[in-house]
């Protein structure tokens, strides 16, 4: 009997308005040491997104290094990509932790598919780190092609590599069609365009280890075991309430079993909304104990003098546990603008309050100035 764990998305730096999140990974990575040490497990896969930045901070690097290197102390094999928040060059320099440890690192889609896998005895295991548009136009000759035309080409390449082997494995970071998402992954990345479908993905594999998304899932529209092992704790809000996996598998013969395994967390999410009517004392009394980060929304009249009093009731109470407060003035916005959430762009919203708050419309050199400004953020940011 054979034991894999596969983990994934670290996002090690992680922060919510500067609240790290870095004690949140160690609580999780300490369980998974944990596991490693009991279930007696060989190989450690991660598939995906070790640093939430392209530069991470010393910290975050410390805390990489520090677990690389006790887990390659253990003896385990650990195999790692780079998932799209990573950079592929910042996994190249950690490449040199290969001469010293058991640490096998996948900066980057390698043209060569017999480069992109790692044999382990008799288990193969294909490496496609996180295919960026990028990198995969300039590797390919075929440049007509869609990009998930693209993918599912080089996954039928890494398939036919590792066909011989007893047994096989995907390690990837890419996004499947019909999966989950839960809002954190980065929008331009789990767009449909960038997904592949479940049948693209080869039925010669025995288990797919995939990260990206942040739900732990299996899909079940692909052939193989398929699944992703979601983010080791709830990365941001969109998580809140979703616990978190790491998937122990088990190699037995001809069979090959999964058993997902829960994660406590160090601390969870948790959003709470605050009404008109409530006092802030007692909405937060029974909360503000808990081991949690918090999201208040507050609700309130626009001219309530107890608007600024409450606040600082709310930072007083929850402290360095708060991460974002948010303000809402539900009369307001049902007095003066429509419901249909399609014109609730930014521009308009400020029209509105200008209304509300000097009762005329805005001066039309100010709309001009202020969507010219508006055009210029969408701008860079389409960029970035
Ligand atoms: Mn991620």
């Amino acid at each position: 009997m054979r034991k894999i764990l596969h983990i994934s998305d670290l996002h090690a730096g992680k922060s919510l308005n500067k609240i790290s999140r870095n004690p949140d990974l160690i609580y999780a990575l300490n369980q998974v040491s944990q596991i490693c040490k009991e279930e007696k497990v060989e190989l450690l896969l991660i598939s995906g997104d070790i640093f939430d930045k392209p530069i991470p901070d010393y910290d975050s690097e410390f805390i990489i290094l520090e677990y690389l290197t006790e887990w390659s102390r253990s003896n385990i094999q650990v195999v790692l990509i780079s998932g799209n928040h990573d950079s592929y060059d910042k996994l190249k320099a950690y490449k040199n932790l290969e001469k010293l440890a058991k640490v096998r690192i996948f900066d980057r889609p390698n043209p060569n598919v017999s480069e992109s896998v790692f044999v382990y005895d008799n288990i193969a295991i294909a490496c496609l780190p996180y295919p960026s548009e990028r990198i995969l136009t300039k590797g390919s000759e075929d440049t007509y092609r869609s990009y998930t035309q693209k993918v599912a080409q080089y996954l039928r390449a890494l398939a036919k590599a590792v066909e011989n082997y007893q047994y096989r494995i995907l390690l990837s970071h890419i996004m499947v069609e019909k999966a989950i998402i839960a809002g954190s992954e980065r929008e331009a990345s789990v767009s449909e365009f960038y997904a592949i479908r479940p049948d693209q993905i080869p039925e010669v594999f025995d288990y797919v280890a995939l990260g990206h998304l942040h739900i732990h899932q299996r899909i079940k529209q692909a052939v193989p075991k398929t699944y992703y092992a979601g983010s080791l704790y709830q990365i941001d809000f969109s998580e809140k309430d979703r616990e978190k996996f790491v998937n122990l598998v088990i190699i037995e013969d001809k069979d090959i079993k999964v058993k997902p395994i829960k994660l406590s967390l160090y601390r969870e999410l948790k959003e709470i909304k605050i009404e008109k009517s409530q006092s802030v004392d007692r909405a937060l009394e029974e909360l503000k104990n808990r081991n949690a980060i918090f999201k208040v929304i507050l609700e309130s009249e626009l001219n309530d003098p107890m608007l600024n009093i409450k606040v600082q009731q709310i930072h007083q109470i929850l402290g360095d546990k708060l991460a974002f407060l948010k303000l809402d003035f539900p009369e307001y916005f049902q007095t003066n603008i429509t419901k249909d959430t399609e014109s609730l762009n930014i521009l308009d919203l400020y029209k509105a309050y200008y209304r509300h708050a000097y009762k005329t419309d805005m001066p039309e050199n100010l709309e001009k100035e202020l969507l010219s400004i508006l055009q210029r953020v969408q701008h860079e940011a389409d960029q970035a």
